[in-house]
């Protein structure tokens, strides 16, 4: 990779406590794509945008702002790896970009916390830098091809929603995942309500579990019914939902039905790298990655 570029990382709550695994493959694959991480210390939850902003939306502000002004003062732009989080801070930025009084608002909540915050940070989910590296550079770093492996993609809503808000160009949109999935060899398989929620965000998951469940399922169906290896996905959330939905699928269900292995795309894309499954994680999913692993080195 040409030149490389420092941030500072923001883990959010899921990943750090429900899967160092998936943090593990994000700190061994991004190094080697040109982007250093920094501990950001001292970070708090983001708080996440579709529970804590609706019960209040000044505190919202104002703990988000307190997670940038970390950044900004470490004189990095803060990366994240979740969805959620990245909501919460691209949402924050624009609130306090458009609107200067709110600005003013969170600086005097700051008032003698020693924190100094202008505002100019930029927030980065972490598949955004990897979507702006040529491709072909990243081509270079690829020693094993994926060919054959069927991959259901889960963009996640916070990821492209509110458009208004979100880098993506528009005719690349709905497929700037699917590309950079199949960069490594594998197919991303069309699957029914691709774009649908997962279940798990706005605190679903957390106050409406049966609800969350079948939303999942609906999803998890769909992608069955087109025979994907993998779900291959983005945010810590989406992340977490699939696999323990598919755990309480199960269960309900008295047999196992549902086994997609739950990628997230730092693990893809360290596999296509070639390097080692358990480095990258693999080896600690609540549903098994060896039927997909096996495939993976058979190609
Ligand atoms: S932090 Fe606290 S709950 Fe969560 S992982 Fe993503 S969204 Fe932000
Ligand atoms: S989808 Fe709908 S809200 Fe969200 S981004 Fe992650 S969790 Fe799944
Ligand atoms: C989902 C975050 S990634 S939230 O539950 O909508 O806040």
């Amino acid at each position: 990779m040409t030149e490389s570029k420092t941030y500072s990382f923001f883990l959010g709550c899921v990943m750090p406590n429900r899967f160092p695994n998936v943090e593990a493959s994000i700190r061994l694959v991004l190094p080697k794509l040109g982007i250093e991480l920094e501990d950001l210390e001292g970070a708090s939850c983001c708080p996440a945008p579709g529970v804590i902003r609706s019960f209040s939306e000044p505190t919202w502000l104002a703990l988000a702002s307190r997670n940038l002004a970390l950044a900004e003062m470490a004189g990095h732009d803060l990366l994240t790896g979740c969805n959620g989080c990245y909501g919460t801070f691209k949402e924050t930025l624009s609130v306090i970009r458009e609107h200067p009084e709110r600005l003013k608002e969170v600086q005097k909540v700051f008032k003698g916390m020693g924190l100094k915050f202008k505002g100019t940070v930029e927030a980065k989910h972490l598949i955004e830098l990897i979507n702006d590296i040529n491709p072909e550079e990243i081509k270079t770093l690829l020693t094993k091809s994926l060919e054959g492996i069927k991959v259901g993609v889960h963009y996640g809503c916070h990821l492209l929603k509110p458009s208004k808000n979100r880098p993506w160009k528009q005719t690349q949109r709905h497929t700037f995942l699917d590309e950079l999935v199949e960069l490594t060899g594998a197919t991303s398989t069309k699957y029914k309500d691709k774009f649908l929620c997962c279940g798990a965000g706005g605190g679903v998951r957390g106050s409406q579990v049966a609800v969350s469940v079948d939303i999942a399922k609906e999803k998890l169906d769909n992608m069955i019914e087109v025979g994907v290896d993998c779900i291959v996905n983005v945010c810590s959330f989406c992340h977490l939902q699939y696999e323990v939905s598919q755990v309480q699928l199960n269960k309900e269900l008295d047999e196992k039905k549902y086994q997609i292995p739950v990628i997230y795309y730092t693990q893809l894309l360290g596999l296509a790298m070639g390097l080692d499954p358990s480095e990258l994680g693999l080896g600690d999913h609540m549903i098994d990655t060896k039927p997909l692993l096996d495939k993976i080195q058979g190609l």
